[in-house]
């Protein structure tokens, strides 16, 4: 059987080593920044897909003596067909565990059938130490290929570039930061041309990758259509109210819609390999002064109040009046209002109030034995802005990225119709109209939106992640 591919990333400390593997292997566990010195162990980090290991990278120390290893190698003269023998006499020399514990640590994987991966942000000039470093790697004989992680300024691009084609196979640039799928597979592609050993099996997980994102894009789309479902048909019943809530139930069921949507979140990034950044920074959320109920951002989220007497009115007419209506006049608003679906708009409208100052729009239902669901018109729209958003910036975030997750207000760029057909789904939802070719329409609709928006970003990024 043979052995899936395998690389240590090799360089000296900062210059991106372990945000390349984080970003490669999907994994936001992968410890960035920490600081590094001769205490910091080579760590092994596997990628399964479907349960199964297609790509295994070592995170290393990197070198700390590497003049004196090339010294010591070349006090005799060897044939270049010779070296890799020469490197496996400098390992079985007892002294030089204790002697050279990191080019030990560096060497053995590497002899034991690692490629490289060698890692440098080309800011400093090439030093001798570089050059023994990677004369080293070179004596190693095994597949290798040196990234150029573009962190800040490269001032020495040109002499690094020129360097590093004279000891690898491959010199690439490679941003952890920003490369998202495409740009990984791009690099997944070169690695698979540095030895026949491993072409297939990375040519397949590059294949894999974007098999497993079309399924993705399926799954998170059914997910996000349940919980939209869930959140706008939400009712709680007054008898479980804690006691120190039973005088406001709108607050307690505006706490579980909050607690819902964070349980989305939760769940989408563990999922997706976020998992730990994520719970790290919860209390540091956004969400704190953004949650989803904080009515005061809905305008921000969804739509103005013009609009959304339009749109709410709508949704009650035929669809196909609307379809052609835009942005009509205002005695056609008034009688798209009378037809209009969510019917509470009229309302707090009229009374020129924002509805977030009065709680009204949360009725209690007609037995006062529930609270909910929720009846504004804005709030399907918001419901749905704010749990795309979130998507599409999980799913666009390399898993070296560390910073908060924070969402940021985005008016929704949905077209007049998708705003009424989303208030017609809501509208059948809560009328009980509710049907499984409804649900898949949804679900539809959802994977549509969010295929467009990634496809777009995705294109423009592949330029600028892998050179
Ligand atoms: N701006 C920027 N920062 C980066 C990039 N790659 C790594 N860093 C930062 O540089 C520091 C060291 O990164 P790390 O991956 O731990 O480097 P290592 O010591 O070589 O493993 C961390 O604070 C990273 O967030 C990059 O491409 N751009
Ligand atoms: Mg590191």
């Amino acid at each position: 059987m043979s052995r899936c591919p395998q690389f240590c990333v090799v360089g000296h400390p900062n210059q991106g080593k372990s945000s390349i593997v984080s970003t490669l292997v999907e994994n936001d566990s992968v410890r960035i920044g920490v600081e590094s010195g001769t205490t910091e162990q080579a760590e092994r980090f596997e990628f399964r897909m479907q349960n199964k290991v297609v790509l295994a990278l070592t995170d290393t120390p990197g070198f700390q003596r590497a003049r004196q290893v090339l010294a010591w190698l070349e006090q005799v003269a060897v044939a270049p067909a010779d070296r890799p023998e020469r490197i496996r006499a400098f390992l079985a020399e007892p002294q030089h565990q204790q002697q050279f514990p990191d080019e030990c640590r560096l060497l053995e994987p590497i002899m034991a059938g690692s490629g490289i991966l060698y890692v440098t942000d080309a800011a400093n000039e090439v030093s001798r130490a570089d050059e023994a470093e990677m004369e080293i790697l070179r004596w190693t004989g095994q597949p290798r290929m040196a990234l150029i992680n573009p962190m800040s300024e490269q001032h020495n691009a040109a002499a690094w570039q020129a360097t590093l084609s004279q000891f690898f196979q491959w010199v690439r640039v490679f941003n952890p930061m920003t490369a998202s799928l495409p740009s990984r597979q791009a690099l997944f592609k070169a690695m698979a041309e540095l030895t026949p050993e491993w072409t297939a099996d990375l040519t397949r997980l590059s294949q894999q990758l974007a098999a497993r994102d079309q399924q993705r894009l399926l799954d998170v789309s059914l997910q996000l259509a349940e919980y939209w479902c869930r959140q706008v048909s939400r009712r709680e019943p007054l008898l479980t109210l804690p006691p120190l809530l039973t005088d406001s139930p709108e607050v307690y069921l505006q706490q579980q819609l909050d607690q819902a949507e964070l349980q989305l979140f939760q769940q989408l990034a563990t999922q997706w390999g976020h998992g730990q950044a994520e719970l790290q920074r919860d209390v540091n959320w956004e969400l704190d002064h953004d949650q989803l109920m904080n009515t005061e951002t809905w305008y921000l989220w969804g739509l103005q109040q013009k609009e959304l007497l339009v749109v709410s009115g709508g949704a009650g007419m035929a669809a196909g009046a609307m379809l052609d209506m835009g942005l009509a006049g205002s005695t056609m608003m008034l009688g798209a209002l009378t037809g209009g679906v969510l019917g509470t708009a009229g309302g707090w409208l009229a009374s020129k109030q924002l509805p977030g100052k009065r709680l009204g729009w949360l009725p209690l239902s007609g037995k006062k034995s529930y609270v909910g669901p929720v009846k504004h018109p804005n709030f399907p729209l918001v419901v749905m802005a704010r749990a795309l958003t979130f998507t599409q910036l999980l799913w666009l975030r390399p898993h070296a990225e560390r910073s908060r997750l924070a969402l940021t207000a985005k008016a929704s760029d949905w077209s007049r119709p998708e705003q009424v057909r989303l208030l017609q789904w809501a509208k059948q939802l809560q009328n009980d109209q509710w049907k499984s070719k409804q649900q898949q329409e949804l679900a539809d609709w959802i994977s549509e939106g969010l295929q467009q928006r990634l496809k777009a970003v995705l294109q423009q990024e592949q330029q600028q992640s892998f050179l």
